[in-house]
């Protein structure tokens, strides 16, 4: 099948609320700590190379980005969080853009959540998923950068994220990810698939 994601175009950078696009359509956000991957898996799954940015620098995404598959469908790039060497008062204001945005979005259907294998469910990975759980939003783990794993403990890996959302009482789907050698790219496109083949409509 085609990948429809191929035809993403880059839209807008929004710093602050007031410069969103307008809430329609149905958008899907991509979060996750500092460097975990997220501008990465733009790319791998819109087969761009450089589409969304990445660097060698965490903390590089200061805005949220916004490409569009066609005029209803958007995936929207966050700026990472937890970046140590962020000046204190911007994470503050940069965690409450994003807590605005993930709770007053309404074209928001779902959250890909980027983990770097190797240091799953941080502390604040924990608490945006018991967030997005009350809120509603349905939520998808990817575990990246599978490739600096080897394959058992990547599965291992994946098995102990999985029980321990469930030990949590948490819901969240999980998988492994690689935009260096594309390890479930087709399953992260499925998802992305059913979120925006829902029937969510925003009012
Ligand atoms: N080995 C490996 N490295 C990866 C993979 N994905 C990303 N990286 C590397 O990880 C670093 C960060 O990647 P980005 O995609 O920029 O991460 P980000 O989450 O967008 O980072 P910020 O925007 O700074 O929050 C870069 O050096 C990438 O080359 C992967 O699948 N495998
Ligand atoms: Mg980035």
């Amino acid at each position: 099948m085609v990948n429809q994601y191929r035809q993403a175009q880059y839209t807008i950078s929004a710093t602050q609320l007031s410069e969103l696009p307008e809430d329609n359509g149905i958008e899907i956000a991509f979060a996750g700590r500092s460097n975990a991957g997220k501008s990465s898996a733009i790319n791998t799954i819109t087969e761009q190379k450089s589409l969304a940015r990445i660097s060698k620098t965490p903390g590089r995404t200061q805005m949220v980005n916004f490409f569009n598959i066609d005029e209803n469908k958007s995936l929207v790039d966050l700026p990472g969080y937890g970046y140590a060497k962020v000046p204190e008062k911007m994470k503050i204001r940069w965690q409450q853009t994003l807590g605005k945005y993930l709770e007053t979005r309404q074209s928001l259907e779902g959250l890909m959540l980027m983990m770097d294998c190797r240091h799953p469910l941080k502390e604040f990975d924990l608490q945006m998923v018991h967030w997005a759980n009350k809120a509603e939003l349905a939520v998808h783990i990817l575990l990246t950068k599978s490739d600096k794993l080897k394959k058992g403990a990547a599965k291992t890996t994946l098995l102990q994220v999985e029980s321990e959302l469930k030990k949590q009482g948490l819901t969240a789907g999980a998988q492994l990810f690689s935009s260096h050698n594309q390890q479930g790219k087709q399953q992260a496109i499925e998802q992305l698939d059913q979120w925006f083949s829902s029937e969510h409509q925003n009012h």
